[in-house]
């Protein structure tokens, strides 16, 4: 968040009636000023007390207030994220970092959440914790399963025959259905003006984003939750691109904008019929991380036979006169891009891994180390 901003107001998930709700360490001077739970990005403050010395830890010497820095927050030698520390004309300073609600924990209570959240449950009861969570019934219906057991009997039989194949196809369930249990992230980045406000309103099925003809009309990310097919999406609406932007207020959306990217499952880049350029810097703000996969949409699809660039530059829609095909030509480039069956569906009663940890377990198990596999079936209920 620039300088002149009142409040840490990243992102507010306007979709699900979310507001803006503190959650502080006790004692600690820290707090999350944008909502708890799944995000593009968060925003914790830092309270002006603690300032010497959360300056340190970033090993940053004094700031100006307005002021923006790169920083890489870790956690026992752990680098946990890249994030920007802004520091406010208050004297607090603000870190923003992407949204995901473990790694909020960690920076808030510097313990690991794995740690905290499945701290000597078993695997059923785990899985039972997470019912209420889950984004769409496939996924609570998933969880369910798991709480009566099937996921334990299926990992013993894994453990007793040494058998690979039913630990790969649980792999290869996990790699899909874990988006039951954390809906696809999509975020919507591209020039000024390009229409991506008014396609993010078409995915989630309301007017939830303001559009306008005015170029920089979005400045906060927005996210709202829609659907394809069997898949839960969390969209996100982003400030657009353009380098002259007039406000700070505008730069640090557009520096949002980028971190959200760089957070995302898929990145959807929207440029306009007649122009737009492609070739915009990776949103992975030149960190290690991977960055996520990018597709190119055409806005103002009815323009195509007059001034299409070229027939590789992306797949033309047309929002305002043909929503359904639009919504179509997306869905099917999302599903494409992320290997996503359009009608994939799961009988109940089968055993699915739902969480990452389990996966790792499996991973190891085929490489040689069945520790941790055992280690995750040593908690009985
Ligand atoms: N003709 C036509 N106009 C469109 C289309 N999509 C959006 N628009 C119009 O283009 C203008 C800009 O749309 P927005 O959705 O606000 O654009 P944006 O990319 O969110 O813009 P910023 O928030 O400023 O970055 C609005 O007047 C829309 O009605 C389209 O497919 N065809
Ligand atoms: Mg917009």
């Amino acid at each position: 968040m620039g300088p002149g901003l009142d409040r840490g107001s990243a992102f507010v998930g306007k979709g699900h009636g979310r507001r803006l709700r503190g959650l502080s360490v006790a004692g600690s001077g820290l707090e999350l000023v944008t909502p708890h739970g799944p995000a593009g990005v968060a925003v914790l403050r830092f309270h002006e007390s603690t300032r010497k010395e959360t300056l340190e830890r970033f090993g940053l010497h004094e700031v100006p207030p307005g002021s923006v820095h790169l920083v890489r927050p870790s956690l026992d030698g752990e680098v946990l994220d890249e994030g920007l520390l802004v520091a406010c004309p208050d004297g607090s300073l603000e870190l923003h970092v992407h949204g995901s609600p473990a790694l909020v924990e960690r920076l808030l209570v510097g313990e690991p959440s794995a740690r905290q959240s499945s701290a000597g449950l078993s695997l059923e009861a785990a899985a039972l914790a997470r019912v209420p969570e889950a984004p769409c019934s496939a996924g609570a219906r998933l969880l369910l399963d798991q709480g009566r057991g099937h996921l334990r009997r299926s990992l013993v039989e894994i453990l007793a025959r040494a058998d690979a194949s039913q630990a790969t196809n649980l792999l290869d369930h996990w790699r899909l259905q874990r988006f039951w249990l954390k809906p696809v992230r999509v975020v919507l980045v591209g020039e000024v003006n390009a229409g991506k406000s008014t396609l993010f309103n078409l995915m989630i099925g309301e007017e939830q984003a303001l559009t306008s003809s005015e170029e920089g009309t979005t400045r906060d990310a927005v996210q709202g939750r829609g659907s394809l097919g069997p898949w839960p999406v969390e969209w996100i609406d982003t400030a657009g691109e353009r380098d002259d932007a007039p406000l700070a207020v505008e730069r640090a959306g557009q520096e949002q904008a980028r971190m959200a990217a760089a957070g995302a499952d898929l990145v959807l880049r929207l440029l306009p019929m007649d122009g737009g350029q492609s070739n915009h810097p990776s949103p992975s703000l030149g960190s290690s991380l991977p960055s996520p996969p990018e597709v190119i949409l055409r806005s103002r699809g009815e323009q195509a036979s007059a001034r299409r660039p070229s027939p590789d530059a992306g797949v033309a829609l047309d929002v305002l006169d043909d929503p359904q095909g639009a919504r179509a030509a997306v869905a099917r480039c999302v599903l494409e891009a992320l290997g996503l069956p359009g009608d994939w569906t799961r009988t109940s009663g089968q055993a699915a891994l739902y969480d990452k940890s389990q996966a790792e377990a499996l991973a190891a198990f085929l490489g040689g180390d069945s520790s941790p596999l055992q280690a995750l079936l040593d908690i009985s209920d």
